[in-house]
C-alpha cells in the first residue's frame, strides 16, 4: 500500500469502528468503548474531524465514577460478544459508580488529557470543541488525582494497579512472578477471545485464571482502595506513572489554552517524575516496575521500559543507554519494531499478545519520546519502518516483529488513528 492508500483506508477504517461517537477497537473481538483505545483513536479522528475527535473523548466521561477513575470498559448493551460480560464485575453495589451505563471496576492508562491537547491544537480554534474539552480537563483532573490519593499507597508517586488489564499491557511477562504467587482456585468463566483469534496469540489459561479471579476480588473487596496486606495483586506500573506524568504535563496546557486552572497538575507531575526515577536500575540501564505484594522490584525488561521517554523525564546522560537498547538486535532491535519484549528474554514469545508482538501505540509513544529527547533521526528511522510495517500487513492489532506479519485482531482502529499522526 502506497501512502496516499494507506491514509484513506486508515480513515476508512475509524468510520466503519464508529458506534456513535466512540470507536470500537476492532468489531470482532472488542465491541465496547475501552479507555485508553478511545484516546488514541481520537489523536486520528483529530485529522479528519476534530469535533468527532472530541466527541470520543466526551463519550469515555460517560464511564467516571463518583472517585474519579474512569474505567477500562464501557459496556454497549447491545454487544454480547466479549467476556468478561458486565456482570461479571457485579459493580451493581459498588459506590459511586456511574448510574447510566455499566462499566468495569478497574481503570486504564491515562491517555485522555494528552489526547484532548492533541486535539484542540488541531481545532482551528472550533468553539464546540472547547466546549467538549473544558469538561474534558474536569474530568482528567478528577480522575489524575484519584491515581495518586487511592492508588498509590505509599505514596511514592507511584501509581499501582490491581489488575494486569488496568496495565493495558496485559500478558507482559513483567507480571508472571507476581501472578504466580495467586492460587485462584477452581474459577468458572467463558473465553471468547479465542474464537475470534487463534489461541497462541492471546493469553494462556494460567493468565485468564487469574484475570478472572482479580476481577471476582475486587467485587470481594467493595471495590476498596487497595493496600499490600489486602489485596493479592499489586505492582507499581512504569507505564502508567510514565503516561501519567505526560498527561499531567497535557493536562496543564490544555487547560491554561482554554483559560481554566488545574492547581494541582504540575505538582502531581513533580511527584511523578520522582517515582519514575526511583525505577531507574543504573546497573542494568533500564527502567522497570515494583512488585508491592512482595515487595520487590520486577526486572524483567519490556517495552514499556522506554515511556519514561514519552513522560520526558530521562536525564539526558541516560537516553544513549536506552537507545543503545531500542537498537540493539538482541534486545529491542528486531527486524520490525519494537518487540513487547527483549528479542533475549526466555519469556520472548513473538506471536503472543504483549509477550513478544510489536504494537504501534507503543511505538507511536516511543517515536514521540524520542523526539522529545531531541533523537531527531532514530525517531523518524522508526516512524518509517513503523509505517512500511503497517502498508506491508495491514491494520492488525499486533505484529509478529521478526517477519512483520499480521497477528490479533483485524480492523485494529488504534493502529488506523495512529498511522494517521505517523503519516502527518
Ligand atoms: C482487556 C482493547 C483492549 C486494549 C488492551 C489489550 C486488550 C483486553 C482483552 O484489548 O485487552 O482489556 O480482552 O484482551 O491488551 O490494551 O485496550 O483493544
Amino acid at each position: 500500500m502506497d501512502r496516499l492508500t494507506l491514509k484513506l483506508a486508515a480513515e476508512a477504517l475509524l468510520r466503519a469502528n464508529d458506534r456513535q461517537g466512540c470507536t470500537v477497537p476492532a468489531p470482532a473481538l472488542y465491541p465496547h468503548q475501552w479507555n485508553w483505545d478511545s484516546a488514541f483513536c481520537a489523536i486520528g479522528w483529530a485529522y479528519i474531524d476534530p469535533r468527532r475527535a472530541a466527541r470520543e473523548l466526551e463519550m469515555l466521561l460517560r464511564g467516571q465514577w463518583e472517585n474519579g477513575m474512569i474505567p477500562h470498559i464501557l459496556f454497549n448493551p447491545e454487544a454480547t460478544h466479549y467476556e468478561p460480560n458486565p456482570k461479571v464485575w457485579q459493580i451493581d453495589q459498588a459506590p459511586g459508580r456511574p448510574q447510566a451505563i455499566a462499566t468495569s471496576s478497574i481503570t486504564q492508562p491515562p491517555v485522555l488529557a494528552t489526547a484532548a491537547r492533541f486535539v484542540l491544537e488541531r481545532s482551528g480554534g472550533d468553539r464546540t470543541v472547547e466546549e467538549i474539552l473544558r469538561r474534558v480537563v474536569v474530568a482528567a483532573d478528577a480522575w489524575h488525582a484519584w491515581f495518586l490519593r487511592e492508588r498509590d499507597p505509599l505514596q511514592q508517586g507511584l501509581p499501582a494497579i490491581v489488575h494486569p488489564w488496568e496495565s493495558g499491557l496485559d500478558n507482559a511477562p513483567r507480571w508472571d512472578a507476581a501472578l504466580a504467587r495467586i492460587d485462584p482456585g477452581e474459577v468458572t468463566y467463558t473465553r471468547k477471545d479465542n474464537a475470534v483469534v487463534s489461541s497462541e496469540q492471546r493469553p494462556t489459561r494460567f493468565d485468564y485464571d487469574r484475570y478472572f479471579f482479580l476481577v471476582a476480588e475486587r467485587a470481594k473487596l467493595s471495590f476498596a482502595p487497595p493496600t499490600p496486606s489486602r489485596v493479592s495483586f499489586l505492582v507499581q506500573d512504569l507505564a502508567i506513572a510514565s503516561i501519567l506524568c505526560r498527561a499531567e504535563e497535557d493536562l496543564h496546557a490544555l487547560a491554561r489554552a482554554l483559560g481554566l486552572e488545574v492547581p494541582h497538575a504540575l505538582e502531581r507531575r513533580a511527584k511523578l517524575a520522582a517515582g519514575i526515577a526511583s525505577l531507574y536500575d543504573t546497573t542494568r540501564g533500564y527502567y522497570h516496575d515494583h512488585d508491592l505484594v512482595g515487595d520487590a522490584p520486577i526486572t524483567v525488561e519490556h517495552a514499556s521500559g522506554f515511556l519514561p521517554l514519552f513522560a520526558g523525564v530521562v536525564p539526558l546522560e541516560t537516553v544513549p543507554r536506552l537507545v543503545a537498547r531500542l537498537k540493539d538486535p538482541n534486545k529491542f532491535g528486531t527486524a520490525w519494531p519494537v518487540p513487547s519484549a527483549p528479542a533475549d528474554d526466555p519469556q520472548f514469545d513473538p506471536r503472543r499478545y504483549w509477550r513478544g508482538p510489536s504494537w504501534i501505540n507503543v511505538n507511536w509513544m516511543i517515536i514521540e519520546g524520542l523526539r522529545r529527547a531531541s533523537w531527531r533521526d532514530d525517531a523518524a528511522k522508526l516512524t518509517d519502518r513503523t509505517l512500511d510495517l503497517v502498508s506491508r500487513s495491514g491494520f492488525r492489532e499486533y505484529f509478529e516483529p521478526n517477519t512483520g506479519e499480521g497477528l490479533g485482531a483485524e480492523n485494529f482502529s488504534w493502529t488506523a488513528a495512529l498511522v494517521l499522526d505517523l503519516l502527518a
